[in-house]
């Protein structure tokens, strides 16, 4: 196993555990090691998070783990956020994201709205549980000409419906891209949004071609 390969499987290691120590030890190796933040991310720690998901669906582990687990993401997080430029990037669009209204889940938006930051976008980042008008009076008051939308649940996927329509009645004056767990690229279709992506790596692209359009 190559150096990088073993701090690889060392954040993996450290979100499936919940162990602080190893995850703040293998971001720092990565980050001196110059591995790129989309590996770090879905190599690493969004590896890690998938075997949680998985073990929390066969009840091997349970909310306050996940809980732990989601911590210790976002002590990666916190991390790798500065590596990645925060320059206001407004030349390049500012994109509002949220995780749609009902849906407290944060993580996912956390990694695109980093992404985004990384490819020089200005993100404005309302939170979780956003309603369409939050969405919408953000992108007006940010001159913003994307909203991006997550959803983690299968009961919030309606959300993202919600804020494709609540767009369309004032104007469609902003484009509607949605991701998260549940979501896919045929739900996007069918409610009318503008694009869909899997992760936090492609949503570079996405949105780059939104802007350039
Ligand atoms: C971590 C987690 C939590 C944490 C969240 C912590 C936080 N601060 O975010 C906590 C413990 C708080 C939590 C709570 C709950 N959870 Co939870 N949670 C998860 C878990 C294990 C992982 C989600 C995650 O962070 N993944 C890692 C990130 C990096 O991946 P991601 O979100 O998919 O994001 C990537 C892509 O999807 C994409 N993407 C994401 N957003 C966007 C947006 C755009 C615009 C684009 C383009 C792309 C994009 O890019 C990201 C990066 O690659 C999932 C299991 C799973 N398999 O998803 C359950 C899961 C989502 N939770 C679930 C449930 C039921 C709940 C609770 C209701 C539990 C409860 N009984 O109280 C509550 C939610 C309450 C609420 N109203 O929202 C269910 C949902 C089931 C369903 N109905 O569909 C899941 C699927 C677990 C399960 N199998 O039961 N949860």
């Amino acid at each position: 196993m190559s150096d990088n390969d073993a701090i690889i499987a060392d954040l993996k290691k450290s979100i499936e555990t919940w162990n602080f120590a190893l995850c703040k030890e293998a971001t720092q190796k990565a980050i001196d090691a110059k591995i790129p933040v989309t590996e770090i991310m879905d190599e690493g720690l969004g590896k890690g998070m998938e075997v949680i998901g998985d073990r929390f669906d066969a009840a091997e582990i349970f909310l306050p783990q996940v809980v732990a687990a989601s911590k210790t993401m976002e002590v990666a997080l916190k991390m790798l956020e500065p590596l990645m430029g925060t320059g206001d990037g407004t030349a390049k669009g500012t994109v509002v994201m949220g995780t749609v209204e009902g849906d407290i889940h944060e993580i996912g938006k956390n990694v695109c709205c980093a992404m985004l930051r990384g490819a020089g976008y200005n993100v404005i980042d309302i939170g979780p549980d956003s309603g369409p008008q939050k969405f919408l009076e953000a992108a007006a008051a940010n001159n913003a000409k994307v909203l991006g939308g997550s959803a983690l649940m299968t009961t919030t996927l309606e959300s993202q419906r919600d804020l494709v329509n609540e767009n369309k009645a004032e104007g469609s004056k902003y484009l509607c891209i949605f991701g998260g767990a549940p979501c896919s690229r045929e739900w996007c279709d069918e409610i009318g949004a503008d694009g869909y992506s899997e992760t936090g790596s492609e949503i570079i692209d996405l949105v780059k071609n939104l802007m350039n359009n």
